[in-house]
C-alpha cells in the first residue's frame, strides 16, 4: 500500500486553518525568546529517524504474541510499512534490519524498492543471541564472549556477513549487542569473558569498511540474570576506545537499571566523542520496549537537553548521531505505536532546542538552583507541537498523521491484503 501525495494534501486542508493560528502563537513566543523558528524547523525537517524491521509485527514478549493481522510476511512488506510511516510523517527515512531475520534475497531490487519510498537503510543487526537452524555451534553460552574459540569464530564471521549484507545495501554501520553472560555465580571468568569480547570485536572492526561506524550495545541484565559482559556505557565505551575510531557506544534507554541518570551517560560520552547513536523506548521496569515517552517523558526532554548541548557544542568531533527506535509490544497496532513514538521523540527534540541556553549558564554559574529548574522546565511546558506540524506540512506530511492513518483504515487493508495471521519475523 502506498499513501499519495494528494491524500495526503486533501486531508491537511481542512486543518489548515487552525494550524495556521497556533503556529503564528507560537512563532511569536518563541521569536520574542530569541528563537528562529526557521531554523528550529529546518533542524526538524531533517531529523529523521530509523524504523527498526522488527517492531513492525505485534512482539516485545516472551510470552505469546497476539498478532495485529496484516503484519509484514517478508522483507519488501516491512520495507512497505516503513514507506507508509514516512509518507505520513517525512520523518522515517531510514530502516535498521536484522540479520538473519531480514536476508535480502536480492539485494538490488531490495534497495530500489526502498528508494522508491524515500528510504535509506541504517545500521544493520547481528544476531548472535539466537541459535539458527544451519549454524554448526550453539549461542547458548555465549558468542563473541565464548569459552571456545570455534564458536567466537562462528560469531565473528556471523557479523563479517552482516557487514556484507549491509554493504550490498548502502548502510554504513553495523550494531553489535550480545547476550553473552551468565545466569549463576561461578559460571563465567569475568575477566577471560571480557578479553574474548574484546578480541573479537576487534577482529569484526577490521573489516568494517572506512566510511563505516560499528556500534556497540549495552544491557544490564536479560537473557542472562547474574552477569552480563557488556553490562553498561562504561564497558561498552571501554572496547569502542579498544577497537578504534570507528566504534562507538550506543544508548538503549531501556538498558539501564532503575533510576539511572541516563542523561549524564549522554553527556559523557558526547564529551568523549564517543557516542554513536540511540535505540529509543520507554520503560518502567526493565528493558520493557515500550512506547518512546509513554512512560518518562520528562527523561526524554533532559537526555535531548543534553544532546542539544553535545551537538551544539561539539569539541570532541563526536559525529552525527543514529536516530533509531528499538520498541515492540504486544498490544496495539505497531504501525500507530511508531507513530506516537515517532512524535514523542520529536517533540522533546523540540523542546530542548527552545531550552534560553544561556540563560542556564548564567543561572548555573550563579548557582541560581531555583532559576536553572526554571528555566528548563519552561522549554518543556511549551506545547511545541505547532512546531510539529509545521515541519511536516512543509515537507509534504499529514498534519496529523494518526488521524489520516486511521480514516484511511490503513491496518484493515494490510489484513485485507496480507491476512489476519501473518507473524513477522523478531522476538
Ligand atoms: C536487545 O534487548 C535489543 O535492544 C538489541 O538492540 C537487539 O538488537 C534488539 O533488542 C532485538 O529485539
Ligand atoms: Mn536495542
Amino acid at each position: 500500500m502506498r499513501i499519495q501525495q494528494e491524500t495526503i494534501h486533501d486531508f491537511n486542508d481542512p486543518l489548515r486553518r487552525s494550524h495556521a493560528e497556533a503556529f503564528a502563537y507560537l512563532k511569536i513566543q518563541l521569536e520574542d525568546q530569541g528563537h528562529s523558528t526557521d531554523s528550529i524547523l529546518t533542524k526538524l525537517m531533517n531529523f529523521q529517524v530509523a524504523i527498526p524491521s522488527w517492531a513492525l509485527g505485534a512482539g516485545g514478549t516472551r510470552f505469546g504474541r497476539f498478532s495485529t493481522g496484516g503484519e509484514p510476511g517478508n522483507l519488501d512488506q516491512k520495507i512497505e510499512d516503513v514507506g507508509l510511516l514516512h509518507a505520513l510523517t517525512r520523518s522515517a527515512g531510514a530502516i535498521s534490519l536484522h540479520i538473519p531475520w531480514d536476508i535480502p534475497e536480492d539485494s538490488a531490487s531490495t534497495r530500489q524498492l526502498a528508494e522508491s519510498f524515500d528510504l535509506v537503510f541504517d545500521a544493520v543487526n547481528s544476531n548472535t543471541f539466537q541459535d539458527q537452524h544451519s549454524q554448526a555451534l550453539s549461542y547458548k553460552f555465549g558468542s563473541l564472549a565464548h569459552s571456545s574459540q570455534p564458536e567466537r569464530q562462528q560469531a565473528i564471521d556471523h557479523n563479517i556477513e552482516v557487514i556484507r549484507y549491509g554493504k550490498e545495501l548502502g548502510s554504513q554501520s553495523i550494531t553489535v549487542w550480545l547476550a553473552d553472560g551468565s545466569s549463576f555465580p561461578g559460571q563465567l571468568n569475568f575477566r577471560k569473558a571480557l578479553e574474548h569480547t574484546r578480541e573479537s570485536l576487534q577482529s569484526i572492526y577490521q573489516h568494517l569498511p572506512g566510511d563505516w561506524k560499528m556500534y556497540i550495545e549495552y544491557k544490564p541484565y536479560e537473557p542472562n540474570f547474574y552477569s552480563t559482559v557488556i553490562q553498561d556505557w562504561g564497558t561498552s565505551f571501554l572496547l569502542a576506545n579498544a577497537c578504534g575510531p570507528k566504534a562507538f557506544t550506543l544508548v538503549d534507554l531501556g538498558h539501564h537499571l532503575p533510576n539511572t541518570n541516563i542523561e549524564q551517560i549522554v553527556a559523557t560520552l558526547m564529551w568523549q566523542g564517543k557516542l554513536g547513536g540511540f535505540h529509543f523506548n520507554d520503560s518502567k521496569y526493565g528493558d520493557d520496549d515500550l512506547t518512546v515517552g509513554c512512560i518518562k517523558p520528562y527523561q526524554l526532554f533532559l537526555i535531548f537537553n543534553e544532546l542539544v548541548y553535545g551537538m551544539e557544542n561539539n569539541r570532541s568531533g563526536n559525529p552525527d548521531l543514529a536516530w533509531m527506535i528499538d520498541a515492540s509490544h504486544n498490544l496495539k497496532d505497531p504501525l500507530e505505536d511508531l507513530l506516537q513514538s515517532l512524535e514523542a521523540i520529536r517533540l522533546a527534540f523540540a523542546q530542548a532546542m527552545i531550552v534560553d541556553r544561556k540563560a542556564l549558564e548564567g543561572a548555573r554559574q550563579a548557582n541560581d538552583v531555583t532559576m536553572a529548574q526554571e528555566i528548563l522546565q519552561q522549554a518543556y511546558r511549551t506545547d511545541v507541537r505547532p512546531l510539529l506540524r509545521e515541519a511536516r506540512l512543509r515537507s509534504g506530511a499529514a498534519l496529523d498523521p494518526l488521524q489520516l492513518y486511521r480514516k484511511l483504515n490503513v491496518r484493515q487493508q494490510l489484513i485485507n491484503d496480507r491476512g489476519a495471521t501473518t507473524v513477522a519475523t523478531g522476538l
